[in-house]
């Protein structure tokens, strides 16, 4: 039985931010707010694999919740990873502590496709039986969801790791569009399901990771990714979920991106939200966009650039604050507490 978000959740900032609707304060959260920068995140994960940990209810729980309360922040990201829904359909993955995401059979023909059945809820009864779990924890704060888009995990099963120029990736996708069209497609549903399970388990919004799709151009996003992860998207569009699209370096393809079906679209640090705003219009929220880096830089620095992105962000109908891409594991955690009481402050309606 699906289990909807609490209806306390529909009324938080966060939610409401993505739905365009007024809010008291910005709402804030982090990419990566789980993880490494924690102590007590490396604590819990001590001499358990990554991959392990994303599959134990409890453990998922306890790490998801770390960040919400150290921070304060707006929203709780489940913690699991991009790669998990394909090895609970039975690819032979690992994540590689230092590497990430390597695949045993990487995808390079059409035999590899069998890898790729359909994904269904009981694949996943580990993800519904967390985000369950944390919605009770969480109450009044919500639960983000997310998956991978179809070009970024192509990207991980094409290439068999991380890539830095996704070059088998790209000769595949113009080698022979066919089956990168089919590959796709198994992802979009896989994807599409992996969010739907989330919604329906209570999650109050869903992120929908397209990580390296900065390394297309426009031409090639519109043509060979954004429809796959429209179909992604569009597997939570009757949930009354509001959906996040995030991608790195992808200034170029914001427009495309809300249009594959976004309430918001996330923007990093190369493309300020002033311009961001322009190229959107009124029709979507924005979520965004502090440079990771910068929480490395003397407080006063610092601050000054929290201050001037909340102010971009008022030319949106809703912003999210956030950084342009994940939180980096040497990062002191007490600085994005701090950032999160000065977003906060400086942003409060009341
Ligand atoms: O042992 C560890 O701590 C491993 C590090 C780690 C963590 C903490 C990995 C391996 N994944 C995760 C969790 C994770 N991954 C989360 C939840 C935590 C949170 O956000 O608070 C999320 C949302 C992801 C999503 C993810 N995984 C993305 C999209 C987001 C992004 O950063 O762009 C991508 C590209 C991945 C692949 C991946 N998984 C792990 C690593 C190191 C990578 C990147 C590898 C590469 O550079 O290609």
């Amino acid at each position: 039985m699906p289990t909807p978000a609490p209806p306390s959740t529909r009324q938080s900032d966060l939610v409401r931010a993505a739905r365009r609707e007024s809010v008291t304060r910005t709402p804030v959260w982090f990419m990566r707010q789980a993880g490494r920068s924690l102590p007590e995140y490396r604590a819990v994960r001590e001499g358990i694999p990554m991959l392990e940990s994303c599959m134990r209810p409890d453990l998922v729980t306890e790490i998801t919740l770390q960040p919400v309360r150290r921070h304060g922040v707006d929203a709780a990201i489940f913690f699991s990873d991009i790669v998990v829904p394909l090895k609970a359909i039975g690819v032979d993955l690992d994540i590689v502590p230092g590497v990430g995401p390597v695949v045993a059979r990487p995808i390079r023909s059409a035999a590899d496709l069998d890898q790729l059945v359909p994904l269904t809820p009981q694949h996943v009864p580990f993800v519904t039986e967390a985000v369950q779990q944390l919605v009770r924890e969480l109450g009044d704060i919500p639960l983000i969801g997310f998956a991978g888009a179809p070009f970024t995990l192509a990207s991980y099963l094409v290439e068999g790791g991380p890539s830095k120029n996704h070059e088998k990736t790209k000769a595949l996708m113009h080698g022979d569009p066919g089956l990168w069209d089919a590959l796709c497609a198994r992802l979009a549903q896989i994807s599409g399901e992996f969010l739907r399970v989330q919604a329906q388990a209570g999650a109050s919004a869903v992120q929908l990771f397209d990580s390296w799709a900065g390394a297309l151009s426009r031409a090639d996003y519109a043509a060979r990714a954004m429809p796959h992860s429209a179909v992604a998207l569009g597997a939570v569009a009757d949930l009354d979920v509001p959906r996040i699209h995030f991608g790195v370096g992808t200034g170029e393809l914001l427009a495309l991106m809300g249009q594959a079906g976004a309430e918001v679209v996330g923007v990093d640090y190369r493309v300020s939200l002033t311009d961001a705003v322009e190229r959107l219009g009124p029709t979507y929220a924005v979520q965004g966009n502090l440079d990771p880096a910068l929480l490395f830089a003397p407080w006063d620095v610092l601050e000054r650039r929290v201050r001037e992105i909340v102010e971009e962000g008022r030319l949106a109908p809703g912003h999210i604050f956030n950084l342009g891409h994940g939180v980096l594991p040497s990062v002191d955690p007490d600085v994005l507490t701090r950032v999160t009481e000065l977003v906060h402050e400086c942003s409060s309606r009341r």
